[in-house]
């Protein structure tokens, strides 16, 4: 390779990702990686990252933003190739089944552990003594009534949860769960809330950026236990399902299509290498919304800061891959 070009290059590439092996590299599949993009800061950046770092070892890469729950398919039929975050509280149903039919591949877990709960700040403990226990719910459902579902409480769901009407019934809470469109909306009715000293409490997640942010606990609900979903005799309501709270120490797992390893070996290899912590992932989500970047501003900085440990992510001997899917 000339000097002039391998100087271009070395311009267009902050990282050291070797550019003789770019440049010289055999042409790389002609079909683009469908990355699913989903509706939370962090798995929309880390889709970003990802997607960058497949770009630098060679691959075409595309994003497809997709609900959580639309995503199985695309998955399955080859629509979309790569998740990078899969939390076992709102999404283990969907994903222990479509590995179970071999519809999708498990491309194991974050070092990270999850938790998804209904959360809320601080201050609302004093308002409902009892908290974190889910029976002061009971006593307090009143207090977060707004227009709309006055005299029950509100809580404020996210677009993504299991059944929260079905847990309701069975814990006999005087709840009406509101949805958010977007994950973002969460984040809004929290600091109106705060702003305001108001009761709240609204659907929420570990790592997140929120908990650097804001002193706040989840709502400690009857320990979950698979049963709980699919037996509706176990647990304090003998009649249904769902009176439980979602996995504390959660699992968070990567997932592809399963035509991924032989069709871009080396972005395969790639995928079941990535790993973060809790704090990682929390880094990334306040890097767009504590911080205000946007998310590919966030990813490229992320790439820039983070080079010596994203580059171990990367097989030593890298090779472009050739085949088509
Ligand atoms: C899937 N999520 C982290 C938003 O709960």
């Amino acid at each position: 390779m000339n000097r002039a070009l391998s100087r271009l290059l070395s311009i267009f590439s902050f990282c050291a990702i070797s550019v003789h092996a770019l440049a010289s590299a055999t042409p790389i599949s002609s079909q683009p990686i469908k990355m699913v993009v989903n509706d939370w800061t962090s798995q929309i950046v880390l889709s970003k990252i990802v997607g960058s770092i497949f770009e630098q070892t060679g691959h075409k890469v595309e994003y497809v933003t997709l609900s959580t729950n639309k995503q199985w398919g695309a998955l399955a039929r080859g629509l979309a190739h790569v998740q990078v975050e899969v939390w076992e509280g709102t999404m283990s149903e969907m994903f222990n089944r479509m590995v179970a039919e071999a519809a999708i591949v498990d491309m194991g877990s974050y070092r990270a552990q999850t938790r998804e709960e209904w959360w809320y700040p601080a201050y609302v403990a004093e308002l409902c003594p009892g908290l974190p226990d889910w029976k002061a719910l009971r006593d307090c459902a009143a207090l977060f009534a707004v227009a709309g579902t006055a005299p029950q409480g509100r809580y404020v769901a996210g677009p993504w949860e299991k059944p929260d009407e079905a847990r309701i019934r069975a814990l006999g809470l005087n709840f009406i769960p509101v949805k958010v469109k977007h994950g973002d909306e969460l984040w809004v009715e929290l600091a109106r809330a705060e702003k305001a000293g108001e009761p709240i409490v609204l659907f929420n997640w570990s790592p997140n950026w929120v908990e650097a942010v804001y002193d706040g606990a989840f709502v400690e609900f009857p320990a979950f236990a698979p049963d709980c979903e699919t037996d509706p005799a176990w647990g304090i309501n003998p009649k249904f399902l769902y009176d439980c709270g979602n996995p504390t120490g959660g699992w968070l797992k990567k997932a592809a299509w399963a035509g991924m390893a032989t069709s871009w070996p080396m972005a395969h290899k790639i995928l079941a290498a990535i790993d973060l912590s809790n704090a990682e992932f929390a880094q990334l989500a306040a890097m767009v919304d504590v911080d205000g970047l946007s998310h590919d501003e966030a990813a490229s900085l992320w790439l820039a800061e983070h080079e010596q440990l994203w580059r171990t992510w990367i097989p030593k001997n890298q090779q472009a891959d050739a085949h088509h899917p």
